[in-house]
């Protein structure tokens, strides 16, 4: 059987303001995954639209399109011309399963939630010759997961190549996130066996892994198993996690010694209000100084995630949070303007109080605004987020946060990460477009592994 696999770029990614180094950092990990259960016999090709062409002129048996929101409409304009070609046509992913229907009418067959179950199951009913149009995914289980095909992946288009994913899902239930909606009808996270896992690990060359777990800190004694297994692996690695999980004693150290450098965490407001009505319970009344203060201990640089446009939010919510993240000496910032994806509880609330703008799922991107704020105009969430990483990655900023770290050399490398994405975001674009990325690793190698836990810095940091 041909099998062709496409993750179909944003429409943005055809247009001149593109950023390569945004949408080439990870691989498509997801039908890598799903490619692991195809046949030795299966000819198959994954196409990621975001650093390739999509090769119009072939004739594939099986056509699979994993949906983003922003991607929801070139993926259906190429479902609909690979049916008209007589292809059977697949369609899964994030976006599928929040509007199933809307799906359907481009597919032959729809997957909802994750593709573990119900992908096999499909193969099976495919090869019987009785292909259902519909399948949800109820079974949730990592047990059986074959190795991901990364030979199917180039790694050379990617600055990351060495992403990783160990669990789905997060513990948590934050209004705003796609976790609810996408995990509907079964367990919402879970993971490997802490062996599978570290078998994974194995298989990647080089030395730096990207987890991409929602939260790899989520379930304590699998990352505390996972981290022991790791110890002396000579791994250094980037991966998410949350406030709560950071001010738990034990975990963080382990994952120190096992080469964490720096951790994506989810702070998404300084306004304290904001984060009841978003029903981010594991943020309210923690220390965000101290969660910061602990990173910075064990030589884990942070990168910050803010969101912009809750409900609390008044136009000087973009000079506040700014100014706090560079005076706290955030390496690294993420600022999103709040987007609510159909199926999610915000998405319910906003299309109720009718003030969604508009269904325009091209521009639910995290960077447009597509509701009614409450306490400021859209055009102010919009210039606030832009001036937001404007002052953020200005040299003063990244001056000022070097200037809070405790030593010569920990500024030194503060200034030499934080400027490196942002400052030099031209030459990388040369690099990537020269598919050289995979050349930058040796770069991010040596600057991830200058942050690693130094006693003295530690001495000299904390009073
Ligand atoms: C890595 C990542 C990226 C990377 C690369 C994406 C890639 N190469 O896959 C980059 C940086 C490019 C990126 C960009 C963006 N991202 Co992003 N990203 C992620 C992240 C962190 C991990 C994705 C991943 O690899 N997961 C692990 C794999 C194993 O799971 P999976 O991909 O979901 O695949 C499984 C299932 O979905 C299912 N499946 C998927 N497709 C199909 C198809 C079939 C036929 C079947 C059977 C099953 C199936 O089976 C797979 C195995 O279980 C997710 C968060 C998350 N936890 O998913 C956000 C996430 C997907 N991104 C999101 C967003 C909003 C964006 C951006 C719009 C952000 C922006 N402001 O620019 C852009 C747009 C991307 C686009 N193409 O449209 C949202 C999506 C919201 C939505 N409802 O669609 C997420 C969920 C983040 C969030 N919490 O809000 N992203
Ligand atoms: S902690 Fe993060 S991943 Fe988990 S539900 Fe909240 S926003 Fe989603």
């Amino acid at each position: 059987m041909r099998v062709k696999m496409i993750l179909p770029a944003l429409t943005e990614a055809t247009s001149p303001l593109f950023r390569p180094i945004k949408y080439s950092l990870f691989p498509p990990l997801g039908l890598a995954t799903l490619a692991g259960y195809l046949d030795p016999g299966d000819e198959v090709t994954i196409t990621d639209e975001h650093v390739q062409k999509v090769d119009l002129s072939d004739e594939p048996d099986l056509v699979v399109i994993q949906v983003y929101i922003t991607s929801a409409r070139r993926s259906y304009e190429l479902a609909d011309l690979y049916r008209a070609r007589g292809a059977h046509v697949c369609l899964g992913g994030l976006h599928v399963t929040s509007l199933p229907d809307e799906a359907a009418r481009h597919a032959d067959t729809i997957f909802l939630g994750p593709g573990e179950d119900t992908w096999p199951r499909f193969l099976a009913d495919l090869r019987a010759g009785r292909p259902a149009d519909r399948y949800a995914s109820s079974e949730r289980t990592l047990a059986a997961l074959p190795p991901v095909r990364r030979d199917l992946i180039d790694r050379r288009r990617y600055l990351v190549p060495n992403s990783i994913v160990v669990s789905r899902g997060c513990p948590h239930v934050c209004d705003f996130c796609y976790k609810e909606a996408f995990f509907k009808g079964g367990k919402s996270f879970y993971t490997q066996t802490v062996d599978a896992a570290l078998a994974e690990i194995d298989r990647l060359p080089g030395r730096h892994l990207y987890f991409l777990d929602d939260h790899l800190f989520g379930n304590a004694r699998f990352a505390g198993a996972l981290f022991d297994g790791m110890r002396g692996m000579g791994r250094l690695w980037q991966a998410a996690s949350t406030v709560q999980a950071v001010l738990r004693p034990g975990l963080l150290e382990k994952a120190a010694e096992a080469g964490l450098r720096s951790l994506f965490v989810g702070f998404e407001t300084v306004n304290a209000a904001n984060l009841a009505e978003q029903r981010k319970w594991q943020n309210i009344d923690r220390d965000y100084g101290e969660v910061i203060a602990r990173l910075r201990d064990h030589g884990v640089m942070v990168n910050g995630s803010f969101v912009f446009g809750m409900d609390q939010d008044e136009p000087s919510v973009f000079d506040r949070t700014v100014d706090w993240a560079v005076g706290q000496g955030i390496e690294t910032a993420t600022f999103h303007i709040m987007t609510p994806y159909p199926g999610t509880r915000l998405f319910e609330r906003m299309a109720a109080a009718d003030r969604l703008l508009h269904r325009d799922w091209d521009r639910y991107d995290t960077r447009s605004v597509v509701f009614r704020p409450a306490r400021m105009t859209a055009r102010q969430l919009e210039d606030g987020y832009r001036r937001a990483y404007r002052d953020f990655y200005r040299w003063g900023s990244i001056l000022r946060g070097a200037a809070t770290k405790p030593t010569l050399r920990g500024r030194a490398r503060h200034a030499a990460y934080a400027g490196g994405w942002k400052k030099f975001e031209p030459a990388w674009d040369v690099i990537i477009r020269a598919r050289r990325a995979g050349r930058a690793l040796p770069v991010l190698e040596s600057v991830l592994g200058g942050f690693g836990s130094q006693p003295a810095e530690r001495a000299a940091g904390r009073p």
